[in-house]
């Protein structure tokens, strides 16, 4: 029986993937490197440092250590810069409605993010009071596709993974899903991904899922 749901943010509870293309963009264009909406959904659920590894992989010259250090801080500043400018009216009011929905329902909920940004987002956002518990990039060792990100979300709740859905829009989020035990439901970019147990086209689409019918 499902009693709790961990939502992935960038690119499920939130559109902040299209900021993090535009600070990449930066970085790659001042270097010369090809970067386009293809490369970035490699991105997707990945960590800052290993998305780095994955556009320098773009570029026929080699970076030092240092300069690999400033550009991932370069990048995070600007991304930083489109998150501060973020508000409530940010997220959609499906995604509010559908979070309260299964509140009601008596469902536990959590976030399970890669992002060291989701206190800010959540913040900005006021995001954080549909949540009984948040994992995220500050609390983890191994980022998606590594299951730590979700197992964790699942123990602040005091449930079992095979009693908690993942929510995910990557291909690394929902094999983190599959790989700690979790039903996964794919949206957006992994609704189309073979793995994905349960594929919708949007959130509002969550609460009619078999598992949760009531
Ligand atoms: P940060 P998610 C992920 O968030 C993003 O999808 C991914 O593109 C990003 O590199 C990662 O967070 C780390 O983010 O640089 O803010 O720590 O999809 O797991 O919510
Ligand atoms: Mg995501």
């Amino acid at each position: 029986m499902i009693k709790g749901i961990v939502f992935d943010l960038d690119g499920v509870l939130l559109f902040t993937d299209r900021f993090h293309y535009l600070a990449w963009k930066a970085i790659a264009d001042q270097y010369q490197i090809p970067f386009d909406e293809k490369v970035n959904d490699r991105l997707r659920g990945v960590s800052r440092r290993e998305s780095l590894d994955i556009i320098l992989s773009y570029s026929d010259r080699d970076f030092s250590e240092a300069e690999k250090e400033d550009m991932a801080a370069e990048k995070n500043e600007l991304y930083r810069g489109y998150l501060r400018k973020m508000t409530p009216a940010d997220v959609r009011d499906d995604t509010r409605a559908v979070l309260e929905r299964l509140r009601g329902r008596g469902l536990k909920l959590a976030v399970g993010s890669s992002s060291k940004n989701t206190p800010l987002i959540l913040e900005k956002t006021d995001l954080a009071k549909y949540f009984d518990a948040i994992s995220d990039g500050n609390n983890i060792t191994h980022s998606k596709p590594h299951p730590e990100v979700f197992l964790k979300a699942a123990d602040y709740l005091n449930l079992q993974p095979s009693e908690c859905i993942v929510v995910e829009d990557a291909e690394a989020g929902i094999d983190a899903g599959a790989a700690g035990g979790f039903l996964t439901v794919g949206i957006g970019y992994a609704a189309h991904y073979a793995k994905t147990d349960r594929p919708i086209q949007s959130l509002s689409d969550l609460p009619e899922i078999p598992e949760l019918a009531v």
